[in-house]
């Protein structure tokens, strides 16, 4: 587990995709799987039961993704994927801004763990194609993701459906991404 160099001879890189129920963690998955060609091919999503892992490949790295289900009932299981994770993606429904807090508090728990502590942190800011997304500063304030310093972090504006946003995001993860 963990990353370092492999058969292919270069850097394999585990990440993990969390974030609430419906925020767009499987369509951002089978998107960056698809590749950047493939951005318009829809995606069928049905709600995660276990998780899927998928790879996906961007200059000499290969990124294992994980995406662990949403579901409350699953939730307490997340930690059982962390061991190992150099990088996470937490995809947050800008547009569900009743659920933002706790959004918010799951980030901040999930990072709190002693085995993330080496992992930087991508967050997509997802669906912004919607009419009343908040916008980049409004969840920067809302998820105080000012209490992430001491780690990498950034915040991507996506639209996991069309793809957009997604690969600016993957390529800020592996200019970031630290061997475990
Ligand atoms: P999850 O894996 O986090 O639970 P999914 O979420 O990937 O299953 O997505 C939940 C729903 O949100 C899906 O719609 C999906 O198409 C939609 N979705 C994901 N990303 C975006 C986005 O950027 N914009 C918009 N408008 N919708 C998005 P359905 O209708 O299948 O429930
Ligand atoms: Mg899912």
């Amino acid at each position: 587990m963990g990353g370092g160099l492999s058969l292919f001879g270069g850097r394999d890189v585990r990440l993990l995709v969390a974030g609430l129920d419906a925020a767009g963690k499987t369509t951002v998955l089978y998107k960056l799987k698809n590749g950047p060609k493939r951005a318009g091919t829809a995606v069928n999503t049905i709600p995660t039961l276990n998780f899927n892992v998928e790879t996906c490949r961007m200059k000499n790295i290969k990124f294992s993704i994980w995406d662990v289900g949403g579901q409350d009932s699953i939730r307490p299981l997340w930690r059982h994927y962390f061991t190992g994770t150099q990088g996470l993606i937490y995809v947050v429904d800008t547009n569900d801004r009743a659920r933002i807090k706790k959004a918010a508090e799951e980030l901040h728990t999930m990072v709190a763990n002693n085995e993330m502590r080496h992992a930087c942190v991508l967050i997509f800011a997802n669906k912004m194609d919607l009419p009343h997304s908040l916008d980049i500063d409004e969840l920067t304030s809302e998820m105080q993701l000012q209490l992430l310093e001491g780690r990498p972090w950034h915040i991507q504006r996506s639209c996991a459906t069309t793809g957009e946003g997604l690969w600016e995001g993957l390529r800020w993860m592996a200019a970031n991404v630290k061997d475990l």
